[in-house]
Order: C-alpha cells, then structure tokens, then sequence
C-alpha cells in the first residue's frame, strides 16, 4: 500500500513547555494514525531533541526533523548546526532550501546541494523544498522553475541514494499568511512535471520511490484533494497543524 507522508514545520514557533504539550496531544491520538501515513514534526533546533524523545518514550510512530543545517563537518560558523550535532539529536530528516531560508539566509542551489549531500553522508533523509515565485508562475515557468532546482539539489547524488531525497514542491506564492494554495490541478500539474523529469533522469524505477510532497497553506479543506493527486505522495503543513489538534485533524482527514 503506498505510504503517505504528513508532517509540519513549526518554523520559529514554540517553546519547550508548547512542545511538550503538542507531543501529549500526539501521544493521546498514535492509535488512531492508520499505517498508511507516516507522520513528521520538525520542531526548532532547540526542542528537536526532547520532541524526539518523547515521541520515542511515547511510542508514537512519527518521524522529527530539523529545519536547517550546515554542510560542514564542524568549524568556525557562529550560529550554525553541523550533520553530527543533528544526528545526535535523534532526528533523522533534514529540510534544506525552504523559500524562506533561500529569501531571508542566503541559501542557493548550490549551498542547497551540499547540504543534500552532507545529509546523505550522515544517513540522514534530506527533505529539500523547491518552488516557483509568482512572478515565474505568471510567465508559465512553475515548472522548469521547479525542475531546475530539483536538479541542482540532486546534482552527483548517487543513483541508490535518489530515493532517499524527499522533495516538496513549495510555490512560494502559496506559503504563509497572505498566500494562495495551490489549487489541486496545479500541484498536479508541477508534481507530473517533477515526476516526469525524475523518471527522465533515473528511469521509472527510481523516480516512483521518490517522495513527493506539496506544501503551502495546506488546510483541512483542501488537504484531501491535494494528496488525492496521483504524484502527491503527502503534505507538508504548515500553520494549519502547529496546533497539536489541527495536526491530528489533519492526519485523520487523509
Ligand atoms: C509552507 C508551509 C509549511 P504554511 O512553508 O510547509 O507553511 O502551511 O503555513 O503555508
């Protein structure tokens, strides 16, 4: 049965007490999760750790992740986090490239790719966020937008590996307050093209292992058709499930 993926990025929210709460929530709910779903909460690096320990003392089936990291090993980067210290925490995904890391911390394609890299050598599971701005979905470039990108970040990945990147497809016109989901047919339509150019490059095998997520204000209205898309493979959410109950609302809805 395919699996899908569901989770949330609390982004710069909540303290150890708000996340300690969230996980109580989630503890008093694991039993309703069908297997089909595979749950993730990436919380802020400074409560990765005890979300992570929770949901494991809990025996809650969801994955944690943290919403950065640096490509180094270790050295003279005030304020960074290197593979090591992520994987010390117990979290096993890693998100790279959000839009809001590319607009506000200087984040390329190519700072993107090696942190893509640096997450695979750590056995880490890179899940790396591309999207179109409005401005290249207006010219008609949402997708070649979105291919390149992916490219870029899959750049000398080892084709055993592919597998392994989960890509969210994130149309920065979409994210946050103020933004616009995506309607269904055009999640779809970016989702096929990214499928498309994945089978291309690696051949069908491959490219049908590969987790594709949508994301950007992803709500209980629109979140069944969304995932209902042939290449959607799961949600990434944002607002709509930092409170613990909307998250399970959420994860019950699919
Ligand atoms: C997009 C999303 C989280 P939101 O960043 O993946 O956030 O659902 O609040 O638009």
């Amino acid at each position: 049965m395919k699996q899908y993926w569901v989770g949330t990025s609390w982004k710069m929210n909540k303290t150890l007490a708000e996340a300690l709460d969230f996980c109580e929530i989630l503890q008093i709910h694991k039993n309703n999760i069908p297997n089909f779903i595979q749950p993730f909460v990436i919380p802020p690096f400074t409560t990765v750790r005890e979300v992570t320990r929770q949901i494991s003392q809990q025996e809650i089936r969801c994955l944690t992740g943290v919403q950065n990291m640096h490509f180094a090993e270790e050295g003279a980067f005030t304020g960074e986090i290197s593979p090591r210290m992520v994987t010390e925490t117990g979290a096993t995904l890693v998100e790279i490239g959000h839009s809001e890391r590319r607009a506000y911390f200087g984040e390329t394609d190519i700072t993107v790719n090696k942190k893509v890299h640096a997450a695979l050598n750590h056995q880490l599971r890179p899940l790396v966020c591309v999207g179109d701005e409005l401005s290249e979905k207006q010219w008609g470039a949402s997708a070649e937008t979105v291919i390149r990108q992916m490219k870029a970040a899959l750049y000398q990945v080892a084709e055993q590996d592919v597998p392994k990147v989960i890509l969210a497809y994130e149309p920065v016109w979409a994210i946050g307050d103020g933004g616009i989901p995506a309607t269904a047919e055009e999640a779809a339509y970016v989702h096929d093209a990214m499928r498309q150019a994945l089978i291309t490059m690696y051949g069908a095998e491959i490219a049908e292992k590969v987790t594709l997520l949508y994301g950007g204000s992803v709500n209980l209205n629109n979140s069944l058709e969304l995932i209902s898309q042939q290449n959607i493979d799961g949600l990434f959410v944002g607002r709509s499930a930092w409170n613990a109950n909307g998250f399970c609302a959420l994860l019950d809805k699919v």
